[in-house]
């Protein structure tokens, strides 16, 4: 009896266990594949490479950045932007470069760069709004 008792207890055991690990794996997942969200551009750091999107084009519309390097864009355009990865309207020349939401007036919102090559964008709101960024290692 008492042998079985333990056998049950070690099972409840590792059932609990087994949620707890696929509970996080989930929770982690679902946070990599969720877009990270607009800021306020107060919260962009030194290591950052700011674009500026204004009502007409983004300054600078190329920039060259090392691997691992976020890049933020700023909306000071006075409407909704959206940068994103080409190719229009998928945006899947880099998937994940995609705030796969509209970026609020004077909000920031970044992407940090993990592959190297040259990462055409645009404004998905306005796609005729061009830009470049150049990842070298
Ligand atoms: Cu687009």
């Amino acid at each position: 009896m008492n042998n079985f008792m333990n056998y049950k207890y070690i099972l409840l055991v590792l059932i609990l266990a087994g949620a707890l690990v696929g509970g996080w794996f989930y929770m982690n997942k679902e946070k990599e594949m969720a877009p990270a969200k607009s800021f306020d551009p107060s919260l962009v750091t030194k290591n950052d490479v700011v674009i500026i999107q204004k009502a007409d084009a983004f300054y600078p519309s190329e920039v060259t950045i090392k691997k691992g390097t976020r890049v933020v864009w700023i909306n000071e355009s006075g409407n909704f932007i959206w940068p994103a990865s080409d190719l229009h309207p998928t945006h899947e020349a880099y998937p994940g470069f995609d705030p796969e939401e509209p970026i609020d007036m004077a909000k920031a919102w970044g992407f940090t760069f993990e592959k190297v090559g040259n990462w055409n964008f645009h404004d998905h709101l306005k796609p005729n709004r061009r830009g470049v960024v150049h990842v070298t290692e």
